[in-house]
């Protein structure tokens, strides 16, 4: 059975726009997993510390016949690939892959929590899932197009490429 699953894409080192850009290639290649849809990119500037670049993201959606945590291994593993630099806590990255929803599944697992814990608070999240899919709903059912007012924008703007 074929599974939904939400993928945030962040970076803001080593050319952002490559990474993010090389990793929907690298999701697409993904073992059982088709890539489905994929956002725009979108400039930011960064949530938390502010003395670090600005931040290119997208969001991915894939259907893949994966387990989650068998996803989160290829996530991490693709994270590696891109020699993930993380100097910090909530400083900058190289690559950040982050499993937002799957499916309609509620997971608090050590390794794993879905949906996302920050999805909702971030604009860089929510607003590339809404040019996918406006009408989406958490599994609690809320509607991600009323979260939107709330998260602060830092600055989101859409990218051309
Ligand atoms: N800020 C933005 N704008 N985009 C991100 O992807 C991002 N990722 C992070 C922190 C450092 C929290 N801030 C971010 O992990």
């Amino acid at each position: 059975m074929s599974h939904r699953a939400w993928i945030g894409l962040g970076s803001n080192l080593d050319h952002p726009r490559r990474q993010v850009l090389s990793a929907l290639e690298d999701l697409a290649g993904l073992p059982l997993t088709k890539l489905s849809a994929c956002s725009s990119l979108y400039g930011s500037r960064p949530v938390g510390p502010q003395d670090q670049p600005d931040f290119v993201n997208a969001v991915a959606v894939l259907d893949t016949r994966l387990s989650p945590l068998a996803l989160l291994d290829q996530l991490q593993a693709l994270e590696q690939r891109h020699r993930r630099v993380r100097k910090r806590h909530w400083g900058p990255r190289t690559l950040d892959l982050d499993l937002l929803l799957y499916d309609d599944r509620v997971l608090d697992l050590p390794r794993l929590v879905v949906p996302h814990p920050w999805l909702a608070e971030r604009a860089f999240v929510v607003q590339p899932m809404l040019e996918i899919a406006p009408e989406l709903c958490l599994p609690n059912g809320q509607p991600l197009n009323r979260l939107s007012a709330a998260a602060p924008s830092n600055d989101l703007k859409r990218l051309s490429l």
